[in-house]
């Protein structure tokens, strides 16, 4: 009884942007498709951010149809849930949607179990921070429900973050899911990664493909088998996934770097992609180098000039990291920043505010936690 796990597709990446670098999540869903219908899996469970963009484009919709066509053809079920990329900022029918309407595929995010092959499958869509309270009841309520259906397996289907798993990306925590399922089939990091949970199993899949160059390099999707007491999870990983290499040098070792990246010792079967961080004086015409290298790399040249020293941001930084960092200048402890910003800020999130905070100050006030 095996079932295909995967999750953070982001098909349409790259889309209208870079037409060599949208085909590789294509391939890549594609390839996990392949993967689940050679094994012949029971159905295959997809824990949101199916797409990149909730306004995709054409192609992405394409790609997601031809993958659910070609597991439908094999009597394949494709079971999913919504991630934060997957969901309109207005209210709308999400377009992985679509699929449920044709009959095509079973959206199980709304809390409703749906028995597939004997074994129970149950998920909620993303939910955001502030909207904690209301996921936590929504998820006591399906522990309740299932408890009326019978079934072999249970499998939970979540697009959540853990913050016992990362502090600052989480929205809830462990003890927050209920413990009734053999498997919690999770998506939102986009690292692999595996936790025990009562008597099951969770696991986050990771991207099929990376999205950025936080993301790790390499890429799997799982196969579970839910046949013996204790889920096993076998990761298989993603061969069309395109490498990557980043380097960093001063400007007067760019020329040498360059030539010696130019003519790869071996060849690849995607070019890869090249960031190349380049710490200067000031700033130079990065295009020299880029032309001799593009045969080869899909190529990037980051300038950090090192007089003025502040460095030319490549991405959005990390919100939480820095507003934990602030609140630790202003604050003076680690503690009293963690405080601030998970239980009090939490507190201010709900309905009655004013309760709530006096509710955490008096707490905090009786335990004596700051003196
Ligand atoms: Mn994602």
């Amino acid at each position: 009884m095996i079932i295909g796990h995967l999750s953070d597709t982001h098909l349409g990446a790259y889309a209208g942007e870079d037409e060599e670098r949208e085909q590789d999540y294509y391939e890549a869903f594609r390839e996990a498709i392949e993967i689940f219908a050679k094994e012949r899996v029971e159905f295959v469970i997809h824990s949101g951010d199916i797409l990149h963009s909730f306004k995709p484009y054409g192609t992405a919709m394409r790609a997601l149809a031809e993958g659910v066509k070609m597991l439908n053809e094999k009597g394949i079920r494709f079971i999913y849930t919504l991630g934060d990329h997957d969901i309109p900022k207005v209210p709308s029918t999400p377009h992985p949607c679509i699929l449920d309407i044709l009959g095509l595929a079973n959206y199980v995010g709304r809390g409703r179990p749906i028995v597939v092959r004997d074994i129970i499958v149950v998920g909620l869509y993303k939910h955001k921070r502030i909207e904690k309270e209301n996921l936590c009841k929504k998820l006591k309520d399906i522990a309740e429900g299932i408890k009326q259906i019978d079934g072999k397996r249970k499998v939970l289907v979540l697009h959540q973050g853990i913050t016992e798993l990362h502090r600052s990306a989480g929205e809830i925590s462990k003890y927050d899911i209920p413990t009734d399922f053999d498997y919690y089939a999770m998506g939102h990091f986009h690292m692999p990664c595996e936790f025990r949970h009562g008597n099951g199993l969770g696991s986050y899949p990771g991207t099929t493909h990376w999205v950025d160059w936080n993301d790790p390099e390499f890429s799997s999707v799982n196969l579970v088998d839910l046949s013996a007491d204790e889920p096993k999870i076998n990761r298989v990983r993603l061969e069309s996934v395109r490498p990557r290499i980043e380097r960093r040098v001063r400007l007067e070792e760019l020329g040498a770097l360059v030539q010696m990246l130019a003519s790869p010792t071996h060849k690849r079967h995607k070019r890869p992609c090249l960031l190349i961080t380049v710490e200067a004086s000031r700033p130079f015409d990065p295009k020299p180098f880029e032309d001799l290298l593009s045969p080869s790399y899909i190529v990037a040249i980051e300038q950090v000039l090192r007089e003025v020293g502040s460095e030319v941001m490549r991405e959005a930084p990390d919100i939480d990291a820095e507003l934990m960092r602030l609140a630790e200048v202003v604050l003076g402890s680690k503690e009293r920043a963690e405080f601030a910003l998970s239980e009090l800020l939490e507190a201010l999130n709900s309905e009655d505010w004013r309760g709530s905070v006096l509710e955490v100050v008096w707490k905090v006030f009786k335990d004596g936690r700051f003196k």
